[in-house]
């Protein structure tokens, strides 16, 4: 339909963007990585929203044209400065299970001269996410290239905890909802008891949606290792996260 149509011109036509949110290293208060962020807006210029655009690219396909543009566009953009250290990039399981994904993501690093180390993939437990050894496969590769690989929305599916087990994710990304209720007793034992759960098994944990100084505050006594959130920063172009040259606004 109209959005599927939309996905097949929306690289050519400049109809898709990247947005950076920032990710706060909590010990040093500095913001030592960014989430690239999709958007994507019709020919009239009306945005689309990634729930709704996402789904549609996972079916046609359109997902692996528009996943090897946002790494590219992603190690050009902002990788090519040393401003920012780590730049994480959403990654669909139909990525991930396409043949040569990480070869063409060796290919965008070898082109662009970024470093493994500096790009973060990050997956979602999602319930499509079977545990394919076509997937396990690519994300060793991955790890080979020195990409790291973190785990995101953890809590909201069934499948996190498999993933886990399976998987040496480099970092956790805790879903916003658990702060939601983490005011109350019960919600703030909750979201200690997955932390710990998360924290024995070795990866760094981060907390989304961390939108007040109070919520940033318990994250200090959790000993989190990063936050992102509105309280650190709302998704902005890459421009915002260059460093600023004489002559420049
Ligand atoms: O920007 P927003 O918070 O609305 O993003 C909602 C969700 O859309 C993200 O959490 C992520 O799961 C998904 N998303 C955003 N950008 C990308 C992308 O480049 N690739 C994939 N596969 N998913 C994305
Ligand atoms: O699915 P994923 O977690 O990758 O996408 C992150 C989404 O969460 C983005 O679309 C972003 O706009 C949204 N987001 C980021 N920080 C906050 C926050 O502090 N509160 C809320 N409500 N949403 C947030
Ligand atoms: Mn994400
Ligand atoms: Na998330």
């Amino acid at each position: 339909e109209h959005i599927a149509a939309l996905l097949k011109i929306a690289i050519d036509q400049k109809l898709v963007s990247l947005v950076y949110q920032p990710i706060r290293n909590v010990a040093s208060g500095r913001v030592d990585a960014v989430e690239a962020l999709m958007r994507l807006k019709m020919l009239d210029g009306t945005a689309v929203p990634p729930s709704l655009f996402i789904p549609i690219a996972e079916r046609t396909g359109a997902i692996l044209d528009l996943g090897r543009w946002a790494i590219r566009t992603v190690c050009q953009e902002l990788l090519a400065n040393d401003h920012v250290p780590v730049v994480s990039v959403n990654v669909s399981p139909i990525q991930l299970r396409s043949p040569g994904f990480a070869a063409s993501v060796a290919a965008i690093l070898g082109e662009t001269g970024v470093a493994g180390g500096r790009l973060a993939l990050e997956i979602t437990e999602g319930l499509d996410m079977e545990m394919h050894s076509d997937i396990l496969r690519c994300i060793s590769d991955l790890k080979t290239l020195g990409i790291r690989i973190w785990l995101d929305d953890f809590g909201t599916g069934f499948a996190g905890l498999s993933w886990l087990r399976l998987i040496d994710f480099d970092t956790v990304k805790i879903d916003r909802s658990f702060l939601h209720d983490c005011d109350a007793p019960r919600g703030k034992a909750m979201l200690k008891d997955i932390i710990g759960l998360v924290r024995n098994r070795g990866p760094k944990i981060l907390v989304e949606g961390v939108e007040t100084e109070e919520q940033l505050a318990l994250m200090r006594q959790f000993r989190i290792d990063q936050v992102q959130g509105f309280h650190v920063g709302r998704p902005a172009p890459a421009r915002n996260f260059r460093p600023a040259t004489p002559g420049s606004t």
